[in-house]
Order: structure tokens, then C-alpha cells, then sequence
């Protein structure tokens, strides 16, 4: 097969003063970072619906993208070449890791066994396009939002025979993620939420999605899948409301279904701020509860209110991010997933390139940033100096569960008016994290 991006060799670390757009200026995969390498703290993926079957439609107008290599069909011999181009785009990136829903890599057929069995043709490719590469999954996923058929939702959909099929494709999809030893699993609420409560059985909707998540941890231990299963919060779109609306609710969800042992969470910087969060907020709600498994890169745009998954660029936010990464002890199976697409304006093939360095480089020096706030160690003192009245006497006591009301209000009548607090100091410490930026 002739080459995708002929004129594009492996994108090389040059160091922050190239001034060529094809180098990484801060993506350095094999510097260590606190003793580990930023390609092991950073497990960058590339997200195959944007990058590879995206093609910049948007509600007002139709695709864009420049792509030499489709034939304009989503036939299974496209899928197959399609499949070639992905792994030689990632291989020239220096990218460990891809993630997909089944229907992305491979055409839905016209029966359920069609779609499997095209899914397993596309499978094999992919299996030995890792083989040939080193580049693994980093999780896989099934799309239960796209066709007609989940127009209602899928494991809540008022349709019970929707629901089985919906099993039925998680299941393969769970299958083949296997197959491809992925290194987790997604689930992302789709239509999974409503449109009107005149039409929904709420509590009855969402014991449907207990139920179905239940099935989804038996199957995957009868088939000795061992990577973890990750909930993605999000608030809305397609939906009006997703019941997976943010980290704290899915959390409360898994709890109620006694699943919080078999999933942890995959948080996305725009569904965050849908849903009224930063995406610092969402990993700190997340690694709280010892839940956050990985991430979806991407940001939206302040002046529009929806998910418009622009590749990340912004230091804040990537220092930010890793702040709490690094404090939670970084990933362990998850990883810095792209769901992010180009602008629709950015129609060329080297736009792909581009987007992808520029995130890269950005988290890059996140990480650089966050590694040295660490170091510095101020902003850690300031926080734990903050707690400091909890480390001895009455707030050691209140911590450790020995006291009780009454002792709290024969304490509390003794101290008289409370000491002065101490400053919150805020932009102090905006100003101090400036300082390494
Ligand atoms: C949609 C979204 C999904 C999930 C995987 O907003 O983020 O692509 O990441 O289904
Ligand atoms: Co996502």
C-alpha cells in the first residue's frame, strides 16, 4: 500500500527552539519526569472516530477533510486500508496507544452477524498492525448512539428487545478489546439519559443501566478480561440529560448498584465544563474515591456551549491536569486519550500532524510544570499548613472519630470567639503557580 503521508517522516523531539511545525518542541517521550518517562506518564492515545472517520460536517454543513486515501465508501475493503493509514499516522506521531468504538473501524452490516463478522475482518488488520508496530489499545468501545434503532437509548431505551441487542454488540465489542489485549474498556452514556421526563420512567431507565453493567462485569470475568470497564461523565448531547451527568453522579450511580469495585472513570475535559465543572474538579471528585482511570484530552471553546472537542492548548489546563495526575500516583492503565478533532477549517491531511504535536507539546510542558510546582514544594506546604489545625488536639480527635457532640459543645463553649482564620491567599497562589508557566 502506497504511504498515506508520503512526504511526513517520524515526527522527532528538536527541542523548544525548532522552528519546524513537524517536531515536538516539548514532547521529549524518553526525559524522565519524577523518575518516569513522559511517554509512560503521558500514555498518549489517538482517538479513531475523530481522527480517522471524522470529516469535518458539522449541523450546518457537510464534511470538508481532505483525505487522499478514502474512496468515499464505508465498505470493508475502505475499512481495511483505512485501518493501514491509522497505524502509519500513529507510527509517524511516536503515539503508544489508539482507542475506537466497533463501528468506527468496521461498517455496521445488515445483521448483527454482518457487523461481528465485519468487525473480525477489521480486527485481524488491527492485530497485526500492533504486532507490527508496538502500538497498543488503550481501550475499546462499542457505538450505541449512532443507528436509528438506539434513537430512544440503548440499555434505557423503553424498547426491551434494544436493550438485548444492545448487549449483544457490548458484548462482541468487549470481545474483540480483548482480543486486542486492550488495556481497558468504555462505556459513555450515548442516548442514555432523556429527551422529555413526559415520556421517561426515570428509576425504571436507570435500574435498566444497573442491570446491563452488571451483565457487562460477568461477562467480562467469564471471559477473564482483565482490564478495567471506565464510565465517561457527560452531561448532555445527544440527550437533554445523560443520567452519567458528571463524576459525582456516576459515582453515586455505581454505588447504588454495587459496581463501584469494577469501574473506575474516564473524565473528558469538555464534558467537565458542560456540566458546569472544571476538569480539574471532575479528577479531584474522581481520585477522591480512588476512581479516576484516564482521560479524554480535549477542550471546548468558552463562547460556545457545546462539546466542540478542540485538541487542548492551554498550559493552565494541562498543568492543571497533571497537578492531580501526578498526586494520585499517575495512570496506571489509562492514559491521555485525544478525543479532540480538528477544526473544520483545518482540512488538510498535515492539519492531523499538527493538532496532535500541538497536544502533545502542550501536556508535555504541563507535565514539565506540574513536575517542578511539586518540587518547588510551596503549594503543597501552603495546603497541608492550611489543614494543620486537624493534625493535633481537637481536630486529630474529630478526624480519628473520638468525640461526639456534647464534647464538641463543651469545647467549643471554653475557646470563647475562635482565633482569627488564616488567608485563603488565593492570588497569591495564582501568581505563585504563574511562576512556573
Ligand atoms: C462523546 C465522547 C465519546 C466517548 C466514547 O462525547 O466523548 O466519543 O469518548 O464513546
Ligand atoms: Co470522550
Amino acid at each position: 500500500m502506497a504511504a498515506a503521508f508520503p512526504k511526513i517522516s517520524k515526527i522527532a523531539y528538536e527541542g523548544p527552539d525548532s522552528k519546524n511545525p513537524l517536531s515536538f518542541r516539548h514532547y521529549n517521550s524518553e526525559e524522565l519526569v519524577e523518575g518516569k518517562s513522559m511517554k509512560d506518564h503521558l500514555r498518549f492515545a489517538v482517538t479513531y472516530w475523530h481522527t480517522f472517520r471524522g470529516q469535518g460536517a458539522d449541523m450546518f454543513g457537510v464534511g470538508t477533510a481532505i483525505r487522499p486515501w478514502e474512496d468515499g465508501t464505508n465498505s470493508l475493503k475502505m475499512a481495511q486500508k483505512r485501518a493501514r493509514v491509522a497505524f502509519e499516522f500513529m507510527e509517524k506521531l511516536g503515539v503508544p496507544f489508539y482507542a475506537f468504538h466497533d463501528r468506527d473501524v468496521a461498517p455496521e452490516g445488515k445483521t448483527l452477524s454482518e457487523s461481528n463478522k465485519n468487525l473480525d475482518v477489521v480486527v485481524k488488520v488491527l492485530k497485526a498492525e500492533q504486532e507490527r508496530t508496538g502500538i497498543q489499545l488503550l481501550w475499546g468501545t462499542a457505538c450505541l448512539f449512532v443507528h436509528p434503532r438506539y434513537m430512544h437509548g440503548a440499555s434505557t431505551s423503553c424498547n426491551a428487545d434494544v436493550f438485548a441487542y444492545a448487549a449483544a454488540q457490548v458484548k462482541k465489542a468487549i470481545e474483540v478489546t480483548h482480543e486486542l489485549k486492550g488495556a481497558g474498556y468504555v462505556f459513555w452514556g450515548g442516548r442514555e439519559g432523556y429527551t422529555t421526563l413526559l415520556n421517561t420512567d426515570m428509576a425504571r431507565e436507570v435500574d435498566h443501566l444497573g442491570l446491563f453493567l452488571r451483565m457487562a462485569v460477568d461477562y467480562k470475568k467469564k471471559i477473564g478480561f482483565s482490564a478495567p470497564f471506565y464510565i465517561e461523565p457527560k452531561p448532555k448531547e445527544p440527550t437533554k440529560h445523560q443520567y452519567d451527568s458528571d463524576a459525582a453522579a456516576c459515582l453515586n450511580f455505581l454505588r447504588q448498584y454495587g459496581l463501584l469495585g469494577d469501574f473506575k472513570l474516564n473524565i473528558e475535559t469538555n464534558h467537565a465544563t458542560l456540566a458546569g465543572h472544571s476538569m480539574q474538579h471532575e479528577l479531584e471528585v474522581a481520585a477522591s474515591a480512588n476512581a479516576l482511570g484516564s482521560i479524554d484530552a480535549n477542550t471546548g471553546d468558552t463562547l460556545l456551549g457545546w462539546d466542540t472537542d478542540q485538541f487542548p492548548t492551554d498550559l493552565y489546563l494541562t498543568t492543571q491536569v497533571m497537578l492531580t495526575i501526578l498526586k494520585m500516583g499517575g495512570f496506571t492503565t489509562g492514559g491521555t486519550n485525544f478525543d479532540a478533532k480538528v477544526r473544520r477549517e483545518s482540512f488538510d491531511p498535515v492539519d492531523l500532524f499538527y493538532a496532535h504535536i500541538a497536544g502533545m507539546d502542550t501536556f508535555a510542558r504541563g507535565l514539565r510544570i506540574a513536575a517542578a510546582i511539586r518540587r518547588d514544594g510551596r503549594l503543597a506546604e501552603f495546603v497541608k499548613n492550611r489543614y494543620s489545625s486537624w493534625d493535633s488536639g481537637m481536630g486529630k480527635k474529630i478526624e480519628s472519630g473520638k468525640t461526639d457532640f456534647a464534647e464538641l459543645e463543651k469545647y467549643a463553649l471554653k475557646l470563647g470567639e475562635i482565633k482569627t482564620n488564616t488567608s485563603g491567599r488565593q492570588e497569591f497562589l495564582e501568581n505563585l503557580i504563574n511562576e512556573f508557566i
